[in-house]
């Protein structure tokens, strides 16, 4: 009986001190690991990876930047459609790779799995690898303000950096992704004000629109699944897909994204009304619209505040989401003209399935 006393006190002794070691261990860890706020910059890539396929190009006769641009993306991922939203809207050529959503091989040379991503050549003939929407868009607007500085050159403004968030959990986020670097260089006719308001919608955009997408569309089986069919038909499937491949992205993607976005819903605070929410941002973004009595948040042009919301709403255009919101909203005048500019301005569709080596951009090809 003494011995157990005996090897009861030793053994809670123990167990007490090792937990009290292993947390103050964890502790300051945790201080120190707080200081630790790495800063990273944009990887760059030596060659474009030979592996991977280019499913089409967007030339554009009068791109005068010289940019050689690879999106990397979803036909139908929200923040694909805004990169492109500003890429065409732009004029910009660009090569398109149309990721398999589900098995992923053409990012599998990537240590970055999310897309968009884009691989731009440098000056040196290397490539710079940008993720982040909002990023490669400031990255991209900040070159088309001031082309004298190399591109490459250009995205070190936009390195990423690790912190730790209200929950106590490492992230990591782009710095100055809503920021373009003017430096000494400001656009004529650009205030301080154009620019607090385009950054706010762009961050309203990232921050409260595009989590309305899931919750919405993907709300019933019924209509995850009649979304996944909008976006084998708008992502165009069955040229780039085999069959087994496609149904397995339609099958697997409508049934995960039905169960994820049970969670996406709870995670922003959204009642079982998710439409209603819908509405409400459509209309707060119009309100916005009929406050600066003019065409566009931009003035008589689209900014990248229209370009961005405009971006996010087109990703849904197929689904009963969208074709609700324009019954329901006053957002079709608005969104139906950019919509015409973003079209009007983009390059001649130049369909392919290069693998390997991927040649120079051309110019002066017509559709
Ligand atoms: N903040 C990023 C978000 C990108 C993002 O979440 N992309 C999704 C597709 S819509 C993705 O790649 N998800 C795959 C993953 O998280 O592994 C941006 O603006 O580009």
């Amino acid at each position: 009986m003494a011995n157990f006393a005996k090897t009861t006190l030793l053994g809670t002794t123990v167990g007490a001190t090792g937990g009290t070691i292993y947390s103050l261990i964890n502790y300051w860890k945790g201080k120190e690991s707080h200081k630790e706020h790495e800063r990273t910059l944009p990887i760059r890539v030596a060659q474009f990876p030979a592996e991977v396929k280019i499913t089409k190009r967007y030339i554009n006769p009068n791109d005068k930047t010289g940019l050689d641009i690879t999106l990397f993306q979803f036909q139908t991922c929200p923040f694909c459609c805004k990169v492109r939203a500003f890429l065409d809207y732009m004029g910009i050529s660009y090569s398109v790779v149309e990721v398999d959503a589900v098995l992923r091989q053409d990012i599998k040379w990537s240590s970055q799995k999310k897309v968009p991503m884009v691989l731009i050549k440098q000056g040196d003939g290397m490539y710079v690898q940008m993720t982040d929407s909002s990023a490669i868009i400031s990255l991209i607007s900040t070159y088309l303000n001031d082309r004298r500085t190399d591109i490459g050159e250009l995205a070190d403004f936009y390195p990423t950096i690790s912190f730790f968030d209200i929950a106590d959990k490492n992230k990591l986020d782009i710095m100055n992704k809503y920021f373009l670097m003017f430096q000494e260089r400001t656009p004529k006719g650009h205030t301080k004000e154009m620019e607090q308001m385009e950054r706010k919608w762009r961050t309203w955009a990232d921050q409260h629109l595009v989590h309305l997408i899931s919750p919405n569309c993907y709300q019933s089986l019924d209509e995850a699944f009649e979304t996944f069919q909008w976006f084998s038909e708008a992502g165009e499937w069955d040229i780039h897909f085999p069959k087994w491949e496609r149904d397995l992205m339609v099958y697997v993607g409508a049934i995960a994204m039905w169960m994820i976005s049970k969670i996406l819903k709870r995670r922003h605070n959204l009642s079982d009304d998710v439409r209603g929410h819908m509405y409400d941002a459509l209309n707060i973004w119009t309100s916005e619209l009929d406050k600066c009595k003019t065409k566009f948040l931009g003035g008589k042009k689209p900014n990248l505040g229209d370009l961005a919301v405009y971006g996010i709403l087109s990703s849904m255009e197929g689904c009963q989401t969208f074709k609700d919101c324009i019954e329901k909203t006053k957002i079709s005048g608005w969104y139906y003209e950019v919509k015409q500019l973003v079209q009007q301005n983009r390059g001649n569709l130049l369909r392919e399935r290069i693998e390997g080596q991927v040649p120079p951009l051309l110019t002066n090809v017509s559709n």
